[in-house]
């Protein structure tokens, strides 16, 4: 499943690092600053200085992880001692952040699990097998004989509970859980993770969440469902951008339900896609369609603009899918 001649490689590259930078993707989730905060630890427990960035910082939701006071905003340029920058959890180099598009240093190293990266680093860590960054981590903390101390277990399944949906979407196997039953040992507490993760929402999320629910649509036979999110939605309950993340697991929940999607609707005239499959349909494919990635089951596109048109184009795609189910 991994790798041990290129993981090596990279064990290599890392150690021989002082002043290594870490970034995830923009808009992160509980894999970005898990796999972020998971790597952070384990090279500072070393000795090693590392920096780690993610555009906007850290958000409150995930403060409750270990070290959430390292996790800074993007700077401008990187700090000069840099002598390594790998990216975490990050389909495409486009997902860095406005900021990193500048940056003239090559991407060292690559450590994802999302099977559309196209590898667009010097070293290239992809393994779509495992169904989160934290658990390709671990696979290399463990080939590397890296202490994985107590906090650092907490981030890596952190990163392995949220990329699943709580052990739940298929990709979920024995060895995923038999990595969680070690990170538990190591000391990860899955009931005081899942209570952060999945039971405190804040007020503004949760009427969010109802005003997204109130637009469903359902199509196809109840084969499809989308939900949209119009700019306005946030100024009228207070929620923040990074509170959609979880909303679409609403839609694709429904009984017979094989596509969920959830359209959002920019204030810059663009549009953002999720897409959920149960299993059926592929919707990386769909997404790579129009430019964008992920996995079988869970996948997303950005376009810039025609957001009403690419709407319809995505949902004439959808229903296309699941038409010979
Ligand atoms: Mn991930």
């Amino acid at each position: 499943m991994v790798d041990k001649a290129l993981t090596q490689k990279i064990i290599d590259r890392l150690a021989a690092s002082k002043s290594p930078a870490l970034l995830a993707h923009i808009r992160p989730d509980g894999d970005a600053f898990g796999s972020l905060l998971a790597l952070g630890h384990a090279l500072r427990d070393r000795g090693q200085r590392p920096s780690l960035f993610v555009e906007g910082g850290m958000i409150p939701m995930y403060q409750f992880l270990p070290g959430s006071e390292l996790v800074l905003d993007l700077p401008a340029q990187l700090p000069p001692e840099t002598d390594c920058l790998v990216a975490l959890d990050t389909s495409t180099r486009d997902r860095l952040g406005q900021n990193t598009h500048s940056w003239p240093q090559p991407i060292d190293i690559v450590i994802d699990h999302h099977i559309s990266n196209p590898a667009y680093g010097k070293l290239n860590l992809i393994v779509s097998e495992i169904p989160s960054t934290t658990g390709v981590l671990f696979e290399l903390f463990q080939q590397a004989s890296w202490k994985v101390s107590a906090a650092n277990a907490t981030c890596l399944y952190t990163g392995l509970t949220t990329d699943t949906g709580s052990f739940r979407y298929r990709g979920t196997n024995a060895h995923t859980l038999h990595a969680a039953a070690q990170l538990v040992e190591l000391g990860a507490d899955p009931a005081e993770i899942a209570k952060q993760c999945y039971l405190s929402i804040t007020h503004e999320r949760f009427a969010l969440r109802k005003m997204v629910s109130n637009t469903i649509s359902i199509k196809d036979n109840k084969k499809s469902a989308f939900l949209t999110i119009l700019p306005d939605f946030y100024a009228k309950t207070g929620a923040k951008s990074e509170d959609t993340e979880g909303i679409i697991e609403e839609v694709a929940s429904i009984q017979g339900v094989e596509v969920g999607s959830l359209f959002e609707f920019m204030p810059d005239g663009g549009l953002r896609v999720s897409l959920r499959s149960k299993g059926k349909v592929d919707v990386n494919s769909i997404a790579s369609s129009f430019g964008g990635g992920g996995h079988k089951a869970a996948a997303g596109i950005r376009f810039a603009k025609d957001a009403e048109k690419n709407r319809d184009l995505v949902l004439a795609a959808i229903s296309q899918s699941v038409v010979a189910l």
